[in-house]
């Protein structure tokens, strides 16, 4: 059983069947051409920096959203963890993004009508934002109520805890350290198992016609 003394998200570097992670001293290279990225520190901490010279330190449960073709650079000192998602911005006439900086817990639980899970998002609820990342926790025994399809696609990480995954007709067992993705339209649902919180970190894309 593991002791409160770990760090926050320690699983995910440390799950239970995983070889140990590479991790160096690194810096990133910019994305490609119109291209936005978010980062989403889960080990260690990360120095942000852009164009004008301001960095922010990204520590454990801390993030940022960087616009496409937005100056930056990312270093980490010492070993870090970090989960990215990078995707060709769809762009609309008259709007634009701007850098997001900010943490988990920093971010209000909004309504789910009908559900039980405690839901966070970390990007603004806006139309030039074309995803959004949820932060979502489950006690255990509880359960989506939904058992959700639709046209969004979702990255998922599992950052504690452990439960059972529906895709379709297959079932996984997950726990933290986990990555799923779900195709659009694929028939979704989850129960959280074990004896401590699940919480996982899921990409959405919103906001656009996927047609
Ligand atoms: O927002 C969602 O689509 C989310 N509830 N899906 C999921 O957890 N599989
Ligand atoms: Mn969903």
């Amino acid at each position: 059983r593991e002791t409160s003394s770990k760090p926050m998200y320690w699983k995910v570097t440390n799950p239970t069947l995983s070889p140990s992670h590479l991790q160096e001293n690194a810096r990133s290279a910019l994305p490609p051409h119109d291209v936005e990225r978010f980062i989403f520190v889960v080990q260690g901490s990360a120095m942000l920096t852009n164009a004008s010279g301001v960095s922010s330190k990204l520590m454990v449960d801390s993030y940022t959203y960087l616009p496409p073709n937005f100056a930056h650079s990312l270093r980490a000192e010492g070993s870090a963890t970090l989960v990215v998602f990078e995707r060709r911005y769809a762009s609309l006439e008259n709007h634009i993004t701007e850098q997001i900086v900010g943490s988990t817990d920093k971010q209000p639980l909004l309504e789910t009508p009908g559900e039980v899970f405690q839901l966070r998002k970390l990007l603004p609820q806006a139309v030039p934002f074309d995803f959004n990342i949820h932060i979502m926790d489950f006690q255990p025994g509880e359960f989506l109520n939904v058992k959700e399809v639709h046209y969004n696609q979702h990255g998922l990480l599992l950052l504690e805890g452990q439960g059972i995954y529906r895709l379709g007709d297959s079932w996984y067992p997950v726990q933290a350290g986990d990555v799923l993705w779900m195709a659009p339209f694929v028939p979704q649902w989850y129960a959280a198992l074990g004896k401590t919180r699940t919480r996982y970190l899921l990409y959405k894309d919103v906001n656009r016609n996927p047609l």
